[in-house]
């Protein structure tokens, strides 16, 4: 083994890279509705046990990197471009004028804003604290997110609670926790509706994310279910403009069918986001890029996702892992994992219409002749041989994924 030389390695990357083949062009990505977060691509690697790897990224620098990459849309945390002491003041307004300024020049545009409410020490207790001014603090901090996100030009807004739930039980009431957090929600709903009718602008889409686990023990609002109950609870004033930002990891971590998730949001007509990572089911929070640990899962997901007209955002939530290299980031992660999500996008729509799948799938719906009723035994027989249809339409599913309905041989 040679050694490489530290001046040669990103050649060496790059090479490798480029003989991975299948990566699209940043016109071709642009056609997506994908969006890269700030956090994400700032994230240095950092973890409870263990030291950042990369050095910090400022907006100008991921927005000029999504620009180039064809990554057309860009999202944020308040405090992830706004220090905590300049949220609401003067200097905010500055910073918000010199991100117009590189999203202009490099055509991106901002999907999404969210409030960071579990970084900060001021919620360690959560937003919905029982001291009133924390409460306040965190509705201020979610009312001056929606002035931010249509100040950007924004459609969206995310909560992901964070830090609502308890490491030990006692102290905290749930009912009124809930209440609690409810308010600053309301809260940034009332805000919206006037900041919206005095600039014209449509009203954002507020979206709640669930995580079943982290950074709390006990989470009040662990997943999507959950948070489509809240949303109906009676304590949400507008119910209409709150939806979902499902994480395709979240759900997957408390050991969901993910696809079965996003189809109970969608029938609820309340899947409004979507971050799309990757990971393992009962760990922890990985965030590992789209389609690398569940190709098949993904398929499946983007299959339910294509046939029911899904058009919301597409979010990268996802921190490449524990990459040293900040170069690497933008030269290896995104561009794979964007690129990854288009393969799998297109996958969903040659199984949408592969002729295989599309009889099995009508065979199954037409069922077998009808028998006599209410007899359990005749219908049985008379559609028993179809059931074989599941286990094909799944065998012809991975074929796809796999390149192999197209021919493959090897020794054989
Ligand atoms: C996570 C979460 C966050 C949220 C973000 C939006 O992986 O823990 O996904 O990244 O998406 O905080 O508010
Ligand atoms: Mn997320
Ligand atoms: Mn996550």
């Amino acid at each position: 083994m040679v050694p490489i030389p530290a001046g040669e390695q990103q050649k060496l990357v790059e090479r490798l890279y480029r003989a991975c083949g299948g990566s699209y062009t940043p016109e071709q990505r642009r056609k997506f509705y994908v969006s890269g977060p700030q956090w994400a691509a700032a994230y240095e690697g950092q973890a409870l046990f263990h030291a950042p790897t990369r050095k910090p990224v400022g907006f100008e620098e991921v927005i000029r990197k999504w620009g180039e990459l064809g990554i057309a849309y860009w999202c944020t945390h308040d405090t992830d471009v706004i220090p905590t002491r300049a949220l609401g003041t003067e200097e905010q307004w500055e910073i918000l004028g010199r991100i117009k300024k590189a999203l202009a020049d490099n055509g991106v545009k901002c999907s999404m804003v969210t409030t960071e409410t579990f970084y900060h020490a001021v919620f360690a207790a959560s937003p919905a604290a029982e001291a009133p001014q924390i409460r306040d603090y965190a509705a201020w901090r979610c009312k001056n997110t929606v002035k931010i996100g249509h100040e950007l030009g924004a459609t969206h807004a995310v909560y992901w609670p964070g830090s609502l739930g308890y490491q030990i039980q006692g102290a905290v009431e749930e009912t009124e926790t809930l209440k609690w957090y409810a308010d600053a929600i309301n809260a940034a709903c009332e805000m919206d509706i006037g900041v919206a009718g005095k600039r014209g602008r449509q009203t954002l889409k507020h979206c709640l994310e669930a995580k079943p686990f982290e950074p709390q023990a006990q989470i009040l609002l662990p997943t999507s279910d959950a948070m489509l109950a809240f949303i109906d609870s009676g304590l949400i004033e507008h119910p209409e403009m709150v939806g979902l930002n499902p994480e395709y990891l979240h759900e997957l971590m408390w050991g969901s069918a993910v696809r079965a998730s996003l189809a109970r949001a969608l029938i609820k007509g309340k899947l409004w986001h979507f971050d799309i990572n990757d990971g393992y089911p009962l760990k922890h929070d990985v965030d590992i890029g789209v389609g690398l640990v569940n190709p098949l899962d993904w398929l499946n997901v983007l299959v339910l996702l294509r046939s029911h007209g899904y058009r919301g955002p597409f979010n990268l939530d996802y921190k490449p892992p524990r990459t040293t290299s900040n170069w690497g980031v933008f030269a290896v992660s995104f561009p794979t994992a964007v690129d990854r999500f288009i393969t799998l996008w297109e996958m969903a729509g040659e199984v949408l219409e592969d002729p295989v799948i599309r009889e099995a799938g009508e065979a199954l719906r037409a069922g077998g002749e009808k028998a006599k009723d209410l007899d359990a035994e005749a219908i049985f027989e008379a559609n028993k041989e179809l059931m074989t249809l599941h286990e094909l339409i799944a065998h012809r599913m991975v074929q796809i994924l796999l390149g192999i309905h197209k021919g493959r041989t090897y020794s054989v």
